[in-house]
């Protein structure tokens, strides 16, 4: 686990996995299969409640960051910075139709927030990079009931976007620990793999395992 009195930034550096947290996909309770997640080896948890109301949220928000504290885990929230700054979350991340990147990072910069971005080709990370995102999803690898709106990029671009990006890649995209060996990704974001696992503990921990097997971090 990180070392929890670091900064976001520096944690963010040494991060390999994060977790998608919405409620409605775990296999038990959810803030329950949150913390065993966390103890498996989760770095960032983003909440990802696209049906929730930003109150709602707000106390979605609230409750990761109870049950993680004390633990390293860095939280975010998914395409809402107010909420984000409200519920005093590390972060916010946005899609391609959210708020913009460089918007997200002038509403958040300055309070040391980080702010993610989904991509799905190099021109999107190169941009994404250049509006002074913090850390960058890339995907999907892989078709995902999760986001079936989104059609697969495969996996054979990951190794261009880690290095066409000057932040930390996570592959994205129905993704478990047998696909992270075979696509060599060294951070990944996991939505069904965890929490749809009966041990989310075990699941969390198979696949980080994966991930150092694929290699050290560059940054
Ligand atoms: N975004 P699972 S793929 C939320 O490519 C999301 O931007 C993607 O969930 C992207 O691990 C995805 O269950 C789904 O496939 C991730």
């Amino acid at each position: 686990m990180l070392d929890p009195s670091t900064t976001p930034r520096a944690r963010l550096g040494r991060a390999r996995l994060l977790l998608l947290w919405t409620r409605e996909l775990c296999a038990g309770e959810p803030v329950e299969w949150l913390r065993r997640a966390v103890a498996g080896g989760v770095d960032i948890v983003q909440v990802r409640e696209k049906k929730m109301t930003g109150r709602e949220l707000y106390g979605a928000t609230r409750e990761a960051r109870a049950a993680l504290a004390g633990t390293s885990a860095l939280v975010m929230v998914n395409d809402r910075a107010d909420v984000a700054l409200a519920a005093r979350a590390d972060g916010v991340h946005v899609g391609q139709d959210d708020l913009e990147v460089a918007d997200a990072v002038a509403l958040l910069r300055g309070g040391g927030l980080l702010v993610g971005a989904s991509t799905h080709s190099l021109a999107q990370v190169r941009e994404a990079c250049a509006a002074g995102a913090s850390l960058l999803g890339f995907g999907p690898m892989f078709e995902t009931a999760t986001k079936p709106s989104e059609p697969p990029i495969g996996p054979a671009e990951l190794a261009a976007a880690v290095g066409a990006s000057t932040v930390p890649v996570f592959a994205i995209g129905g993704l478990d620990a047998a696909r992270i060996s075979a696509i060599g990704a060294r951070r990944a974001a996991i939505s069904s793999a965890i929490l749809r696992a009966a041990d989310p503990q075990r699941a969390a921990r198979e696949i980080r395992a994966a991930l150092e097997a694929n290699g050290p971090l560059d940054e």
